[in-house]
Formats: C-alpha cells, structure tokens, sequence
C-alpha cells in the first residue's frame, strides 16, 4: 500500500439543503481524493454534517421541529449530494454520533490539562449566521446604520459566564507555524491571517450558556461547548480519537483540510492552536478554496437565483460538472458559473476535443482494421512528437495537480489533446487506407495510445466518461492509474488477448441549452 494521504472538506450546516458551494467543494476534494490515490497514494477522506450550535437550533425552532430531526433530514440530502455527484469518502461524520461527543469531550479535557481553560465572563459581538465571535473594530456598518459582521451578516450584543481558551497564549507558535511551513495556501490568504494574528490574539470564548443544542462541557453544568470547538474536532472523531486506534497512527495528523474563504480563521488559528494546546500534531496544510458565484452574484434566497447543484448534475451530467468546476475556477480563487459557461466549457473541451478524437479514433480502428491492434510497426517523427506532446502534457497536469492548480493542469491536458486532433487532421488516416494501410495502422495505434494516456490523466476529474471509455477499449480495470502510464507492454497484452474494439458509443454528449435557464 501506498504512503497514506488523508483529506476533508468542511462539514456542513445541515440547516437546509445542500447548495452549490457545498457541491463544489465536495467535488474539488474527490478529484483530490481521486487524483492521490492515481499517484499510488492511500486516501482517506472524510467528510459530514456540523449539527450542533444555534444556528442550528434557531432553525429547527423556526421550523417547529427538533434540532435533532432537522439534521437527520438533512444531512441525508448531503450525503446522497456527495454519492449523486461520484463524491467517494471514506467516512461521513455527523457531530451528533455518540463517539464524537466523546472525542470532544476528551479534546476539551487535554486543553484544561494544559491550564488553557478558565471561567469567565463574555461581552461581545456575535453572529448565530457565521457562528463567530466578533471585535468591535471588525465590524461594518450596515444600509441602516446597524452593526454587520465583517461577512455581512447580523450581529448580536452577548453577554454571559463562558469558558475562555488561552488563544493569546499561542501568537508566536502560530506566526512561526504560517512563517515556516506552507500550512496555509493559498498565499493571500496565509497573508491575511498573518496579519490578523500579527494584531494580537485576545482569548477565545469555548462555551455557551444560554442554549444546551451542543456537547455539553465535561464537569461543568449548564455549559455546552462553542460548536465550532467540537466542528473541528470532528477530523479527530472519524479516526476513532482518543482511543489510540491504528487509524490515528496511520491517518493523524491530516494532510489537507479543503475548506472555503469564510471558515479559514477557525482553521488556521482555532484549530491549530487547540492542538497544541491538546499536544497533537498539527495537519499539514488547509487550503481555503473561493467562492462559486451564480452568473457573478452571491446565491441568496431573497434574490431566488439559489441553484440546486443535483438539478444542475442531472441537466448537464455530472462529469461536465465536475470538469466545469475545476476547469474554469482557480481553485483558490471566486469563480462564477452560469448554464452557458458550463455547456461551452463541456461542449468544447469535452465532446468537441477528447470525445471526438476517442470517437474517431476508436471508430476507424473498428472500420478499417476490424477491430484488430497492433504493435511492432514503424513510427514516423510526427508519431514520436506527438507521444512527447502528450507525455509533456500529462506530466504537466500531474505536477499541477499535486499542486492543487487544477485549472492550469487541465489547460496543459487540454493542449495535449488539441495537438492530437492536430495530428489526426494532419496525417489523415482516412486517405492512407487505401495509399499506404501500413501507415494508416501506425497512426491509429499512436492516436489509440495518446487516448488512453490522456483517459487515465483525466480520470479523476470525470470518472464515469473515462471508465466508460476505458472499458471500450479493453483496459482492465486495475490498470487506470497513473502507473499504468508507464506500462509499455500493455497493447501488446491486450493483443495476447485478442480483445478487439467494438463499434464505439460517445462518451461526452454535445449539451444544449435548455430554453428557460434553470
Ligand atoms: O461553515 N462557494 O458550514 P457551511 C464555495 N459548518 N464554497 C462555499 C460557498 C460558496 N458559495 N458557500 C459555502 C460551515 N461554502 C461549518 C464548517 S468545518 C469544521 C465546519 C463552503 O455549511 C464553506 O466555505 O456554511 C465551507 O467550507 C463549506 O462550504 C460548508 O459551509
């Protein structure tokens, strides 16, 4: 087995449906999930619902129902969101299972170990929608004149007895920690918390006593912890914490939380400063992913341009989704999608380019060679430029994948595809059938090898086209990650075998608008 590689999203506010940014985020962690274990990686990836605090209970009471029986419902919708749309985790957590209590409950205990717990009283600003404490000179005023959330959002004036962590106590640990490893990415936004811890850290308030929708506070009646202390603590949970299982010692501590531009402060200080506290190792890196927008515009139910992601799936197919996505959006920064952005991208790149060159490919190889594949023949320049063209490709998708450059590893695939369509204009096989077949087979096997390199490059981004692609041409199916990319004896295996290929079927379909946008 590989070296092992553990990954999580966020987990989510139940408090309704799943939404776009909750699918986009989801689908940029599987292509990560995806693309390691291609690399020969072992993953983990763990993802679920954040169930607890008063966001959640101001809802359900909203709703007439119980905290409880509002995260049940939807948390069911996320998880079917995450299978809807190929999300393969490992483990989906929700913060109301019995064992993360316990996991929290014994991080809590490990903090108040340390001498990092103390009784206190709170005064200040917070927001039930971000479910974070505020500084007075932090906030924005509103239109109206009323105090804002530096996000936007309503603020209320709290006062009441709370336990207080010594966060002022881990500044320079923190500064040290963003100075001297690539903890945060990307690099504006390490550079926005770096400034914000740099403007000192006050202790944070961890308990809540006005409301009891939380994990109760070990010995301490009356308190339940601030959610997001047990929010983060659920990348713990998942690996059996505190029990010293073999999970923990193979997966903690994580290599990559990928999260959004809003929640980076609770995982760039809170978190790592309560593991200190705890004595855990610190995860390797979070990476704060931007915001989807809806043609530019921020989703709210009050304007009603709030998109159903699993709509959008079954309009368009889920692998031009989840190519669109990480395809048009730099990951790290604000993308925006619209109906027409999503069928030009999949209609171009996808159908136009790699599904019509695997079309023709496959097709020629089933009319003018009965189906039959060949090795041994002789190659011309253009063939052997060609493979380089398409290994350079792939290499540079494979080392800005590691990178996490998604966009950019994709551009270079894509060129790598266009020189292949290139070629296939060039060296028109159609016409070597009858002046010269021998060339014309060259061809064909130089075009059925780029094809099957530039599949399995791309199959972490769209799973469900490539394997259906993949299995039209015979390829096993452990033979689809990158190793197989250096496996040259492959086609003569697949000779051995006498697998031929059939009439082929497309794999990318030509997306039409639909009349009324969605
Ligand atoms: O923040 N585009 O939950 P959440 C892209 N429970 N990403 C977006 C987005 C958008 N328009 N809107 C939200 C929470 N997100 C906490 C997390 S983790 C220990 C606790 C992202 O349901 C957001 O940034 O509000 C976050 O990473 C995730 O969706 C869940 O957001």
């Amino acid at each position: 087995m590989g070296e092992p590689y553990y990954i999580t999203t966020a987990i989510s506010y139940p408090n309704g449906r799943p939404h776009i940014g909750h699918a986009y985020e989801a689908i940029a962690a599987d292509v990560i999930a995806r693309h390691r274990k291609a690399e020969g990686f072992e993953v983990r990836f763990q993802t679920g619902t954040d169930e607890h605090g008063l966001k959640m209970a101001q809802k359900a009471r909203e709703l007439d129902v119980t905290p409880l029986d509002l995260a049940t419902e939807m948390s069911g919708y996320f998880r079917q969101m995450c299978d809807a749309l190929n999300v393969e985790y490992d483990v989906f957590l929700r913060t109301t299972e019995p064992r993360h209590h316990l996991a929290t409950q014994e991080l809590w205990r490990r903090m108040e170990a340390s001498g990092d717990l103390y009784l206190d009283r709170y005064e200040g600003w917070y927001s039930v929608r971000d479910e974070a404490y505020y500084d007075e000179s932090e906030l924005i005023t509103g239109e109206g004149g009323e105090k804002l959330s530096p996000q936007g959002t309503p603020v209320e004036w709290t006062v009441e007895e709370s336990w207080f962590f010594r966060l002022s106590k881990y500044q320079e640990p923190l500064l040290a920690l963003y100075r001297d490893t690539d903890f945060i990415r990307p690099e504006s936004r390490r550079n926005e918390v770096m400034r914000f811890v740099e403007g000192g850290l006050r202790d944070l308030s961890v308990s809540r006593t006005s409301f009891d929708w939380g994990v109760p506070v070990p010995g301490s009646q009356g308190h339940v912890m601030y959610v997001w202390v047990d929010a983060l603590a659920n990348y713990l949970t998942g690996l059996g914490f505190p029990e010293e299982t073999t999970e923990m010692a193979k997966w903690w501590p994580a290599d990559l939380h990928v999260i959004g531009k809003d929640i980076v402060r609770f995982h760039t200080v809170y978190w790592p400063a309560f593991l200190m506290s705890a004595n855990l190792p610190l995860p390797r890196q979070v990476f704060g992913h931007g915001f989807l927008l809806n043609r530019g515009q921020k989703e709210s139910k009050s304007v009603g341009n709030v998109t159903d992601p699993l709509a959008l799936a079954d309009q368009f197919g889920v692998d031009a989704l989840r190519y669109f996505f990480l395809r048009e959006v730099a990951f790290g920064q604000d993308g925006s999608y619209s109906p027409e952005a999503i069928v030009t991208r999949a209609n171009a790149e996808l159908a136009n380019s790699l599904g019509n060159l695997a079309q023709r490919t496959l097709s020629m190889i089933f009319k003018n060679m009965g189906g039959e594949l060949r090795t041994g023949l002789e190659l011309a320049d253009a063939d052997i430029a060609l493979a380089h063209a398409v290994n350079a490709g792939i290499d540079s998708l494979r080392r800005a994948f590691l990178d996490l450059n998604f966009s950019e590893g994709l551009d270079a695939w894509m060129r790598a595809v266009f020189a292949c369509n290139q070629y296939v204009d060039e060296q028109a096989p159609w016409t070597l059938r009858k002046t010269d077949p021998a060339r014309m087979e060259a061809v064909l096997m130089t075009l059925l090898r780029s094809v099957r390199s530039l599949a399995i490059a791309v199959r972490p981004v769209v799973p469900t086209a490539i394997d259906t692609l993949l299995d039209q041409m015979g390829i096993a199916d452990d033979a689809r990650d990158y190793q197989a990319l250096s496996d040259i004896t492959w086609l003569d295996d697949l000779i051995a075998s006498n697998f031929r290929i059939a009439q082929p079927v497309g794999v990318f379909p030509r997306l039409e608008l639909p009349e009324v946008a969605p």
